[in-house]
């Protein structure tokens, strides 16, 4: 009896991606830059002609039936966020531009009012600059000092440089979750106990963990947690800010104007109640509603299997990778990473520019990142300007990295026999 191929996660959505199916360069499109922006699913995609064909409006100020149906819509993706992350409340979650803004509305809101001089930030060296260049800002104008958390030898979180770092003096601790270059997953909750004891607060940069894993705020008892809709299948131009209630009302408003106000007189004004004092002006509505049916999507698959397939992958591509000798991979391999490893891997191949690499593997029909990935301090720390990125989502194939890795031999022996 010969028993039919079981079917994997990702040949059951490839049909709700039509993106997908397309020829680049005449060759099947591989589409290995999830760690840039994901793809839409159709659901997704309908979602956003469905809004503006038949009910786009403004929400929060119209009585009549579009806005009323816009202005659902909009806050129930608040309430699919807030369980999808696991928050206590819906007034948690704030909506944002993009996890970029989330941190800069933190900075401004939270660390311009409540740092001074000698007071310290920990961050670490492997930071996305959205999570650099804001505490710059707060360091310039406060005083305060930064610090930075190392890589350990398998160019991890060294989590034992960083209980010797943190002190009475550490008052906020700014982390990211899932490396965008390491792939490694660092391990936020312990960093949050380790922070709490010494009374600091934490914010956990989310963005390469959200679309990839179940995540619980709640859990990890972080006090801040921001995302991006873009990476986690809904559209750019939306994300968002976690905070824990207490702390967010006692923070002031980021950006003042219409829908952020409870009364408004020619001098001074008084703010809503949370979220929508962090919300002015007319917000991305139908962005918002978006990202709810691309939260619906990923439930409707599953964020356990979501990781236990990309974690299948992730060992297939480090398998076929580990077979070239000239590729040098950052990063923790998936064996020794502890808590696991994302399904993503930053490599260079002997001196070959990265940006060469990706050029080639784009005629093949393969797109890969290369470049510093918003990670110029990490990658100066790894004493290399550039790297190649291959970055894979619940609807990538061991098929696809296959032939990803036949183009990078091909690209490889192209540039002097590089591939064995
Ligand atoms: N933090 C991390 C860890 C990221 O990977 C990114 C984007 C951001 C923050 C910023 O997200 P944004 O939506 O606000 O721009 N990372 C990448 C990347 O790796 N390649 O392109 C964008």
């Amino acid at each position: 009896m010969t028993l039919a191929k079981e079917k994997t996660l990702a040949d059951q959505v490839r049909a709700d991606f039509p993106i997908l199916h397309q020829e680049v360069n005449g060759k099947p499109l591989v589409y290995f830059d999830n760690a840039a922006t994901s793809q839409k699913p159709l659901l997704v995609i309908n979602t956003i002609r469905d809004y503006y064909e038949q009910y786009n409006s403004n929400v929060h100020r119209g009585v009549h039936i579009l806005s009323a149906k816009a202005t659902d819509a909009y806050e129930a993706t608040r309430d699919k966020l807030a369980a999808f992350i696991g928050a206590a409340s819906r007034q948690e979650i704030v909506f944002t531009r993009n996890a970029t803004e989330a941190i800069n509305l933190v900075a401004y809101c939270w660390g311009m009012n409540n740092l001074k001089r000698g007071d310290e930030i920990i961050l670490s060296v492997m930071e996305h600059h959205s999570n650099l260049v804001p505490w710059h800002f707060v360091a310039s104008k406060t005083g305060a000092v930064l610090k930075f958390v190392d890589l350990a030898p398998e160019e991890t979180f060294d989590l034992e440089q960083f209980k010797k770092l943190v002190s009475d003096k550490t008052k906020l601790v700014s982390i990211v979750h899932v490396s965008n270059t390491l792939g490694c997953i660092n391990p936020v909750k312990e960093i949050c106990e380790i922070a709490h004891k010494y009374g600091a607060k934490v914010l956990i940069d989310a963005c390469q963990s959200v679309p990839h894993m179940p995540i619980n705020v709640q859990q990890i008892d972080c006090d801040w947690l921001v995302a991006s809709s873009h990476k986690m299948c809904g559209p750019t131009g939306i994300g968002f800010l976690y905070g824990k209630l207490e702390l967010l009302r006692s923070m002031p408003p980021f950006l003042g104007g219409g829908e952020m106000i409870a009364d408004v007189f020619l001098d001074r004004s008084t703010y809503a109640d949370l979220p929508h004092k962090f919300e002015a002006g007319t917000p991305a509505i139908c962005e918002a509603i978006a990202l709810g049916a691309a939260v619906d999507y990923l439930n409707s698959i599953g964020m356990d299997k979501i990781y236990a397939y990309e974690s299948e992958l992730t060992g297939y591509l480090f398998e076929q990778l580990g077979q070239i000798p000239s590729i040098r991979i950052y990063g923790p391999l998936p064996k020794i990473a502890g808590l696991g490893r994302a399904a993503l891997a930053a490599f260079t191949a002997g001196d070959i520019h990265a940006s060469d690499l990706s050029t080639l593997l784009d005629q093949e029909g393969v797109a890969i990142r290369s470049g510093h990935h918003c990670t110029q301090p990490l990658h100066r720390h790894l004493m290399t300007s550039s790297t190649a990125r291959a970055s894979l989502s619940f609807y990538n194939t061991r098929e696809e990295i296959d032939i990803f890795i036949k183009a990078l031999k091909e690209t490889l022996d192209f540039f002097g026999g590089l591939s064995s």
